[in-house]
């Protein structure tokens, strides 16, 4: 055996080759070769120097060799407090090709160290925080996981160890979901049981997806608390102390740390914004958004204290075990990936507990652009059966809105059976998703019966408000869509549909609002021309008076309340054709907008 041909030859991975999937919009370019992307969970990626659109390049032969857990020795200084990776340019082809087994840099990994060091990224008052351990309860970590790289794994097991209090630490879970890389089997086993801590590999025989993964983790875990951690995590300095202590203080509060971001390109451990919370668009899709300010008022007392969050990302979290298990653990009938962190938020909020963050505690997360591995099933059809399954059971009159806009989930909700589930809500006495809505997520968006829902189009030229997509979604102007494209009743298109509050707030989904600059008096000496009329734009709600616009029923103007203008589609505008613009009022059709009601239930 002349040692190069170990194991069979695996299939090339399907799917998109790295770099950004069309799915994903480029949000701006940063230089050459470096951009940024907004990822499916939309969060900024940056995409940088090494992997441009070249990375989709040679086509490789992904034999078992090549996706084992060794091909290059780790450096001692390389990725050293979370920096990024610097790859020799002799090896770049190599590095391109290598990125397609995990769609993530794996030879930037295989060169850090497992137990690297990282930056401690906590606030000052979250460093002097003192967190007596004997009144914490212990956890199991449990990191399911299916054909994860070798460094990335280890390295995730590497800094639970390292940054947990031995004593708060009863073991590390590890749940193999069928993996079939070699490396992941007898070699981990003795790795791990060299590990300063009790380390266990459990295996699932067969393919059951994330949430079966975890279950069969959680019904062996002996610590008091479960933690859950993705496998290609790092833990940074005095992560587990507030999760716990904020479980121990109410163990019906599910926590999770701040989130940050280890590059799928250098491997850089990037902090990120603190403030953020959890919540969801019109097609259930987990989004960011961003803490407004009376919120960030009231929490300069204490910037380390937890915050509420309508919705977890999934990943990462720390719920006591048997309030988790008192609650419906999870929906077994979830396959694969997706769903379970809306199933879990809601059922957590809706059943008496509370979701929230806890800033003091961060963790890393290296966010990949897509899937490396199988959707037994198809990824469409997994995912919608799954959400479809989280609208049925917890959404209310929400779920036909759910299924009224979302078609690809609408085909499988006569196939669902939830019966289960239903039984488990109201055993468990929940309140229903209006409640939720109301009290949770007060800023929400959704369609209710106190708001305005549907189309608003311009009397002039029938087109309607469209919200921009794609590209660096956020201030750019209002667009439109033109009378024939937002036809009719049959028009369900969710890029067309708003929100207006009972406060004259006109929103779309993902928390953005038409939005427009207070008055802009022409400055001393010049004229008012068309082209500094200030433009409608699209801006992430804030609450902010400029937000504010008031809807006549009898002359069917849209003032934009704090400027007293009006939005206006005028004619004569040659170059800005279609931009939407503020204007003193004048009655013209321009300025005649209807509201259309689209039934959404
Ligand atoms: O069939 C599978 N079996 C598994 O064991 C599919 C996946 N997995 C494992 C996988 O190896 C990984 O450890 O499950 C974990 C999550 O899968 P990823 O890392 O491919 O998914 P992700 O990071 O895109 O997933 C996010 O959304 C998922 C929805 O089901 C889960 O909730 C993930 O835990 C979640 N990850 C996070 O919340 C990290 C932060 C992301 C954000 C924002
Ligand atoms: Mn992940």
């Amino acid at each position: 055996n002349s040692g190069g041909q170990r194991g069979r030859a695996l299939s090339p991975l399907p799917g998109p080759a790295p770099g950004p999937p069309a799915s994903f919009t480029v949000s701006r370019t940063l230089g050459e070769d470096q951009r940024e992307y907004v990822d499916r969970k939309g969060i900024h990626v940056v995409v940088g120097h090494y992997l441009g659109e070249a990375a989709a390049s040679p086509s490789l032969n992904l034999t078992d060799e090549l996706v084992n857990k060794n091909e290059f020795s780790p450096l001692p200084n390389e990725g050293k407090d979370g920096s990024p990776v610097q790859i020799p340019s002799h090896m770049l082809p190599r590095m391109q090709a290598l990125f397609r087994i995990n769609r993530f840099n794996l030879m930037a990994s295989d060169r850090i160290p497992l137990n690297r060091s990282l930056p401690d990224v906590r606030k000052k008052k979250c460093q002097s925080k003192q967190y007596p351990l004997t009144g914490l309860p212990d956890t199991s970590v449990i990191i399911v996981f299916h054909n994860e790289a070798w460094s990335t794994l280890l390295r995730t097991v590497w800094s639970v160890i390292t940054r947990s209090p031995r004593e708060l630490l009863a073991e590390i879970l590890l749940v193999d979901d069928a993996s079939t890389r070699t490396f992941l089997q007898r070699d981990l086993e003795l790795y791990v049981a060299t590990l300063p801590v009790p380390v266990r590999v459990l295996r699932s025989a067969a393919r059951v997806g994330l949430v079966r993964a975890r279950l069969l983790g959680a019904r062996t875990a002996r610590g008091r608390v479960l933690t859950f951690l993705d496998a290609h995590c790092e833990c940074t300095k005095g992560w587990l102390e507030p999760l716990l202590s904020r479980v121990a203080g109410d163990r019906t509060r599910v926590v999770c740390p701040v989130i940050d971001i280890i590059s799928d390109d250098s491997l850089a451990y990037v902090r990120s914004f603190e403030l953020h919370w959890g919540a969801f668009n019109w097609e259930l899709h987990f989004r960011w958004y961003t803490m407004g300010g009376s919120e960030l008022r009231r929490r300069k007392g204490d910037v380390t204290e937890p915050f509420r969050t309508p919705a977890m990302a999934g990943g990462l979290f720390a719920m006591d075990r048997e309030y988790f298990f008192e609650l419906g653990a999870y929906d077994e009938q979830m396959e694969i990936w997706g769903g379970e962190n809306l199933e879990l938020s809601f059922r957590v909020w809706q059943c008496g507990g509370s979701v929230e963050i806890a800033p003091c505690s961060h963790v890393g997360h290296l966010f990949r652009k897509s899937s490396p591995y199988t959707f037994p099933g198809g990824v469409g059809d997994v995912l919608y059966t799954n959400l479809a399954r989280v609208a049925e059971v917890w959404m209310d009159r929400w779920a036909d809105f759910y299924f009224k806009f979302n078609p690809d989930a609408a085909a499988f909700r006569p196939k669902l059976n939830v019966t289960e589930r239903l039984a488990l809500r109201s055993r468990l006495q929940c309140k229903g998703f209006e409640w939720y809505l109301d009290n949770v997520w007060p800023q929400h968006f959704m369609p209710k019966d106190d708001r305005f829902f549907g189309k608003v189009r311009n009397v002039r030229t029938g087109d309607c408000l469209v919200k921009p997509t794609g590209k660096g979604s956020l201030n750019q102007p209002m667009g439109t869509a033109s009378t024939s494209s937002c036809g009719g009743e049959d028009d369900l298109e969710l890029v067309r549909m708003f929100v207006m509050t009972k406060e004259g707030v006109l929103a779309t989904d993902e928390s953005v609002c038409l939005d427009a600059p207070e008055r802009e008096l022409p400055a001393e000496g010049r004229e008012r021309v068309g082209h500094i009329r200030p433009r409608a734009r699209i801006m992430a709600c804030s609450g902010r008076p400029r937000q504010v616009w008031k809807h006549d029923p009898q002359d069917q103007s849209l003032r934009h309340v704090s400027s007293g203008l009006c939005l206006d589609s005028p004619e004569n505008s040659d170059e800005e054709d279609s931009m939407l613009v503020l204007n003193e009022c004048n009655g013209s059709s321009g300025q005649q907008w209807t509201l259309e009601k689209v039934a959404w239930a």
